[in-house]
């Protein structure tokens, strides 16, 4: 039994982009929880307006959340979601997932899972919190992203129900949205640490003004990745990382 999310799936045959339809519900304050799946979205999107290859057979999803926190904590949201997912297809398939900072689920090196978090906040706090999931689940991949995608297919050598995989994911989803309502950020974090193997490893971060390489120490309070640059511990907000292979 959820408390939140969940309670209410709204499901389509096809969609452009369930992130799309998720913002139009949240905009006239549907309630909070609600999922909007699609069985395949013609328009799935990354983040920085990325494309996300979303043909029939994968899980995606977005969830409408209106969260009561500092807008300066909103990646815990999107923790809650990569932490999530790992948990889930551990729990359902026992892969060896992990999250690559900030929203990547890998297996293997490569990419089973992605999250898009979009949000509206004003000062007086969140608007709305859409949190978009996609995991490939029995879906092809094409051949251009072979090299940094797989399916949960590929690595389990079975097909498993999508409609299987979705109540994992948002039960342990629902238990760590209680975790930020209820403050407890630190919990989140160690358990983000938990699931990810980046500690240690050695980054090519691309910034909006630059490129810098370091060694991954940490994430912070807030979910900023914290990254030893020749001695100089610098903190991610936005950007692309690379784990360079062979390092950690
Ligand atoms: C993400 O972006 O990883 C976020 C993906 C979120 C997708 C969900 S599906 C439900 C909801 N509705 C939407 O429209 N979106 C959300 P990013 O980190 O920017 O990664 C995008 C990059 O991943 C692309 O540029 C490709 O290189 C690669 N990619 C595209 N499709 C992929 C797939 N199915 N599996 C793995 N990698 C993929």
């Amino acid at each position: 039994m959820v408390d939140i999310i969940g309670r209410q799936v709204i499901r389509y045959q096809r969609s452009g982009s369930t992130n799309e339809e998720a913002v139009e519900l949240a905009k006239k304050g549907v309630e909070e929880g609600t999922v909007v799946l699609a069985k395949e979205q013609t328009r799935g999107r990354g983040r920085k307006e990325r494309y996300w290859h979303s043909p029939e057979g994968g899980l995606w999803f977005s969830t409408v959340l209106y969260p009561d926190i500092e807008p300066s904590s909103a990646m815990m949201v999107t923790m809650c979601a990569s932490i999530a997912i790992a948990q889930a297809l551990r729990r359902i398939s026992s892969v060896d997932a992990c999250i690559k900072w900030p929203n990547d689920v890998m297996v293997r090196g490569k990419k089973i899972a992605g999250v898009l978090t979009e949000m509206h906040a004003s000062t007086k706090g969140f608007r709305y919190v859409v949190v978009g999931i996609g995991i490939n689940v029995n879906n092809p991949i094409p051949e251009e992203l072979e090299d940094r995608a797989v399916s949960l297919k590929d690595v389990c050598d079975s097909e498993i129900d999508p409609e299987e995989l979705l109540p994992c994911v948002l039960k342990e989803m629902d238990i760590l949205y209680r975790m930020i309502a209820e403050g407890r950020y630190q919990e989140m974090i160690s358990m983000w640490l938990d699931n990810t193997d980046m500690i240690g490893m050695k980054v090519r971060v691309t910034r909006e003004c630059d490129v810098v390489y370091g060694q991954v120490s940490g994430i912070d309070e807030v979910g900023r990745l914290l990254v030893d640059v020749d001695g100089e511990v610098i903190r991610v907000v936005t950007g692309d990382v690379e784990v360079i292979r062979g390092s950690g």
